[in-house]
């Protein structure tokens, strides 16, 4: 049998959890079941949603404080027939967390696809394993480096820093997210350009970057700017993904283009951060970015300039991994304030299966870009060698720098 069972958080007002969930388990799907004749009520069975299990969770005490009162905090899962939905995330989030998500302190933890359904879901084309192979680098975390400052400038100024940012050294490149497509740098000549500075970089030198292009404008150009930017051979795509829709970023998936897509969080906030509403951060930045087709999802790490609560970040890495035979796993990419110091605990927290990401940290290096990048592979390197950073600013002068400037672990920490 093909179902979606949905978790909830609730914080129920009038205390009767069990009632809640038995009201929203009927609400969600055949409504007034119980008022209606014998033979109707029969029918409807196989459409009834089935509450699987309530239980109590521990009080916070900062949410007792904000309701002005003591209320439980109860976790609940519903199953919900697939029969009821068609095989598209837009019906599956507004049966089960459509008129919900208005009704009170509700928040929808997770999300499971039982049997069929999963198989409605493309998951990622290329994943992490074919993100490697297409980089060849297979045994470190990738390093990712952002635009920065490119708003008015040229598309000479574009191409300068993006040769900076690869002569460091990493692996990819991407668009800030507030870039558009707008006279200066369009979208198709940045990736013309892009392209052009990217080979003569690796006829160079060698190393191998991919530019993730920033896929913008309105929903229904997208899917042809996207075809055109495969046809221009662009590496990648950035894809707002919270702004247009989950189902918009399935959509360019389904299009099977030679194109990795990577998820930017913003507006994510507006959904998952508040502990009463909305959606969880794993569900939305993990698994959900993953079942509809991200390559790559970037999210807040515990420790940078957005930080979000440890627990959330560690558990959208784990959605984004998991083993799940029918999805391809995505790359998590903790990101935002992000400098070498935070390189060890990055490493750490997120294994070598991850993407570190950074802008600041990358063009506010005193040598220039490209020593910023070569600061964090010199990070990587030392803590891949089982060393400490105080060993490795001995060894790297590009990382020394950047330690003096954001501190790090075990010296000198900010
Ligand atoms: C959470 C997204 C991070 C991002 O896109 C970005 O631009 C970060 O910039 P920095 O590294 O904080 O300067």
């Amino acid at each position: 049998m093909s179902e979606v069972w949905a978790t909830y958080q609730i914080y129920d007002q009038n205390d009767q959890p069990e009632k809640k969930a038995e009201g929203i388990a009927l609400g969600l799907t055949v409504g007034t079941w119980t008022d209606l004749p014998q033979l109707e009520k029969e029918q409807l069975q196989k459409h009834k949603g089935l509450v699987m299990s309530v239980s109590e969770a521990k009080e916070d005490e900062a949410v007792s404080k904000f309701l002005g009162k003591k209320v439980r905090k109860s976790i609940v899962t519903i199953a919900y027939p697939a029969a009821n939905f068609s095989t598209d995330l837009p019906a599956i989030l507004t049966t089960v967390f459509g008129k919900l998500s208005l009704d009170g302190e509700i928040k929808l933890l997770d999300l499971e696809l039982k049997g069929q359904i999963r198989y409605a879901f493309p998951g990622p084309k290329f994943g992490i394993d074919g993100i490697r192979s297409i980089l060849d680098v297979h045994d470190r975390p990738l390093v990712m480096s952002i635009f920065k400052g490119v708003l008015g400038r040229d598309l000479n100024y574009l191409k300068n820093q993006l040769k900076d940012q690869a002569r460091g050294g990493v692996d990819l490149v991407k668009d800030d997210e507030i870039l558009f497509d707008q006279d200066l740098t369009p979208f198709e000549k940045r990736i013309i350009a892009g392209k052009e500075v990217l080979r003569e970089v690796y006829e160079e030198t060698g190393q191998r970057t991919l530019y993730a292009v920033n896929l913008t404008g309105k929903t229904y150009q997208l899917i042809d700017r996207a075809k055109r930017a495969a046809e221009l051979g662009a590496d990648a795509l950035l894809f707002n993904v919270f702004t247009y829709g989950l189902d918009v970023l399935q959509a360019l998936r389904e299009e099977n283009l030679n194109l990795p897509i990577m998820a930017h969080p913003s507006f994510s906030g507006s959904i998952a951060s508040s502990k009463l509403y909305g959606l969880s951060y794993p569900l939305l930045l993990g698994k959900l970015v993953r079942i509809t087709g991200a390559d790559l999802s970037l999210f807040p790490s515990p420790y940078g300039s957005v930080a979000i609560p440890r627990e959330d970040a560690l558990g959208i890495a784990t959605a984004l991994t998991a083993e799940e035979g029918e999805w391809k796993k995505s790359f998590p990419v903790p990101s935002a304030g992000i400098h070498p110091g935070l390189v060890p605990q990055l490493i750490k927290d997120f294994g070598i299966d991850s993407v570190i990401n950074a802008g600041g940290g990358v063009h506010g290096h005193p040598d220039g870009a490209a020593a910023g990048g070569r600061a964090f592979r010199q990070a990587v390197d030392t803590v891949l060698k089982g060393k400490t950073l105080s060993e490795g600013i001995k060894e790297y002068s590009e990382l020394r720098t950047a330690i003096e400037v954001w501190g790090g672990e075990p010296i000198g920490v900010k």
